[in-house]
């Protein structure tokens, strides 16, 4: 028996430690690594199925062509000949910014982005900007600190009190919860602030179910009890904050009792919150992505910035306002990765289909998708279906015939973990790179990227690429330059391994923040910033939230790939009865952009008049996205699905 050591790619914060027996040539065993801090032995039910997946009978196994509505097999020289010419002819005609490439997290490997350095040799292409995912937080983070940095799990342990803002690591982050536990039996209080009592809320000591898209009023509401209390820490503010003053000014012109009734909590829970934050240092904030897919995302999630700020409860172990954390991404060498790119036209990632059919109608002449189900994941289903549709020349390269391949004219089976070596860079969250060894051979006719794009590179005779980016150990000893270099070592030398970047287990410890003030940048005041949020439509009275599923990564599902059944929409027995419907009954979901058919269950943990469905389910049982709308953040470009009104309609 052999045993290899992988990793998780899916777009998930954990990104675990995976150990795979074999017993000639056979998997015997999947498991999570015992010795990795992080993974602790533990895999998820999605890194378990990894390899069912893979081994699926309705995987893609060689290319296919849509000829005359109907997928027909292809020889991969036929399929590269034919998308190297039609590549070529767009380039000739219209230019290569007619051609979008679309691409997203699919797989987190580092080898998977190879296709930026071919779009950026071929000519520059039109590629997005912003975010489905977490924008909004992002651009606040990088406004307020400069850049976007986490602690180590570990370092909680040290934090008096955890909240656990917008985040469900329960579902979403699940080697989370052991350090939680772990902090909460040595006293630790942990808090969950969701309008949702989520199953990270049913184990926490306080939870606080704040309405959608309160979250900004709710900081300022504790900002202003800091204040007022003195509890702020004036040594940090005076030494390292910038904008203090404008933003003091501002909370104190702030009516508390206006704020707090915003927030749909009680006097008493808010000054509660507070206390629980403000009076025992460190307290720790980790912030999840639910609470910035708003129109006010970005600057709710600077509010909640600033309480760390004010209570000095930054560059300290125990401490951190937690929202990402992109230290690894430096030990990379993105000019080489991305290729010296051209200045190219970008749009708004969530506008992907005003952009294809408003902006630029008929110009659009290309598009190439990786690593995505981008029909079925942006927002407002039919419109995206519309965009996409009205592209002339569509490829998408993935594992099965997702919603997006299916409208697509050619779909390019290619490999997945355990048939390819990588280095697995993505996690949100840790600061591990990960070496994902090559298990098992893919199926004859499924490629890997690298090859598919050196063939296509061949056919279009684009000498450039083929010279810097001849070989995945080229690649990979060049995207890695700085990480290896930082560790004086080789390639080789870090294969097989799980490498942990040691230098910022505690962010901004030095309290020299990469702002071009170098200090912490208090938000300062913007007109909007009080206006009624959700602004209430009677014609839909409830809120729809999109959350992200336990059991499936977005669109991609285990076992079941399909997920073969009616979506679940719950709420709690008051917005059942008042609706005089029943559970476990089909019911409409009706938004100003679409209907959904699901079926209706209960969760006494739902706030009022607040619908939850969960994310990925594909459009053959309809998709969640068909309700949401298309439309963008105050900063970071970011989607605003949980902005979203509807009704139900009985069926
Ligand atoms: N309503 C609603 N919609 C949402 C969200 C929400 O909260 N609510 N969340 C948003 C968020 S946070 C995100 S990140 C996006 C995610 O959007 P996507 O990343 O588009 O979502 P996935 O369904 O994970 O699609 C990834 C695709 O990559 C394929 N894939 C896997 N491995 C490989 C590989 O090695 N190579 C290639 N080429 N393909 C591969 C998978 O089979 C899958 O089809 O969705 C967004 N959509
Ligand atoms: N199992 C699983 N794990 C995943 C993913 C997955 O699809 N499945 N996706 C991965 C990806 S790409 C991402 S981006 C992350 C997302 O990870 P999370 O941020 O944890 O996930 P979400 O479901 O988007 O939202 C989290 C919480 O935000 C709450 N929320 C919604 N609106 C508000 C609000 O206005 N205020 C507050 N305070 N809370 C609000 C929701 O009720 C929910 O409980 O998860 C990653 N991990
Ligand atoms: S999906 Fe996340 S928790 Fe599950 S095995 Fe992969 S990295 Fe680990
Ligand atoms: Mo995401």
């Amino acid at each position: 028996m052999k045993t290899f050591k992988t990793a998780c790619p899916l777009d998930c914060f954990d990104v675990c430690s995976i150990q795979i027996d074999m017993k000639e040539d056979r998997v015997s065993c999947v498991r999570g690594d015992d010795q990795d801090p992080i993974t602790k032995g533990f895999l998820c039910k999605k890194g378990r199925n990894l390899l069912e997946r893979l081994s699926h009978k309705k995987r893609v196994t060689a290319p296919l062509k849509k000829v005359e509505g109907q997928w027909t097999t292809i020889s991969w020289q036929k399929a590269i000949e034919e998308i190297g010419n039609a590549l070529l002819a767009i380039k000739d005609h219209h230019g290569s910014n007619a051609l979008i490439h679309y691409s997203e997290s699919g797989h987190g490997g580092l080898l998977k982005s190879i296709d930026t350095a071919f779009f950026n040799s071929y000519g520059g292409v039109t590629t997005p900007k912003g975010s489905l995912c977490w924008g909004a937080g992002i651009e606040a983070q990088t406004l307020d600190f400069g850049d976007v940095l986490g602690h180590d799990p570990h370092d909680h342990l040290h934090a008096k009190t955890i909240l656990i803002w917008g985040r469900n690591p329960s579902f979403t982050n699940v080697h989370l919860i052991p350090f939680l536990k772990e902090a909460q039996s040595k006293g630790t209080k942990l808090v969950v602030i969701d309008p949702v009592k989520t199953a990270t809320a049913s184990f926490a000591d306080y939870y606080y179910q704040v309405k959608p898209e309160a979250d900004g009023h709710l900081a300022m509401a504790m900002a202003k009890i800091i204040l007022q209390q003195k509890k702020y820490d004036a040594s940090f503010i005076k030494n390292y904050c910038k904008g203090f003053e404008d933003f003091k000014e501002f909370i104190d012109n702030l009516q508390l009792q206006q704020l707090i009734e915003a927030t749909g909590l009680t006097k008493k829970e808010v000054y509660e919150l507070t206390a629980l934050y403000s009076q025992h240092k460190p307290s720790c904030i980790i912030l999840g992505y639910g609470l910035q897919r708003y129109k006010r995302g970005g600057n709710n999630i600077r509010f909640i910035d600033a309480l760390g700020a004010l209570t000095g409860n930054i560059g300290l172990a125990g401490g951190g306002v937690n929202y990402a954390n992109k230290s690894i991404t430096k030990y990379i060498d993105w000019h080489y990765i991305k290729n010296n790119p051209l200045p190219s036209p970008t749009f708004k990632r969530p506008l992907f289909s005003k952009y294809v059919l408003e902006e630029n109608k008929g110009k659009i002449q290309g598009i190439v998708v990786t690593k995505s189900n981008v029909v079925l994941q942006l927002p407002d289903t039919q419109k995206a279906i519309e965009a996409f549709s009205s592209i002339p020349f569509k490829v998408v390269i993935d594992h099965f015939i997702t919603d997006t391949a299916e409208l697509a004219d050619y779909i390019l089976p290619c490999t997945g973990i355990y048939e390819e070596e990588d280095f697995i860079f993505s996690s949100m969250w840790h600061s591990y790179f990960t070496y994902t060894e090559k298990i098992m051979s893919p199926p004859p006719n499924v490629k890997h990227e690298f090859e598919i794009f050196h063939l296509l590179a061949q056919h279009m005779k684009m000498k450039d690429f083929l010279r810097d980016y001849s070989h995945p150990k080229q690649y990979l000893e060049t995207a890695l330059a700085p990480l290896l270099k930082h560790l004086g070592c080789e390639l080789e030398t870090i294969k097989g391994k799980r490498i942990k970047l040691e230098t910022q287990d505690i962010p901004w410890q030095d309290k020299q923040f990469a702002t071009t003030s170098g200090k912490f940048e208090f938000i300062s005041t913007q007109e909007d910033l009080l206006q009624e949020n959700n602004i209430e439509d009677p014609r839909y009275p409830l809120q729809f939230l999109t959350l992200h599923p336990k059991a499936s990564l977005h669109s991609q599902h285990f076992i079941d790939v399909e997920r073969n059944r009616l979506p679940e929409a719950f709420v709690n027995e008051n917005t059942l009865r008042k609706w005089n419907l029943e559970e476990g009954q089909e019911a409409m979901l009706v938004s100003p952009n679409g209907k959904l058919k699901i079926r209706l269950l209960l969760d006494e943990g739902i706030g009022e008049n607040i619908v939850v469905s969960y994310e990925g389910w594909w459009l053959k049982n309809q998709g969640v996205n068909h309700l949401t709308p298309e439309g963008i953040s105050d900063i970071g470009n970011q989607a605003i699905y949980n902005n979203c009104r509807c009704k139900i309609i009985p069926i």
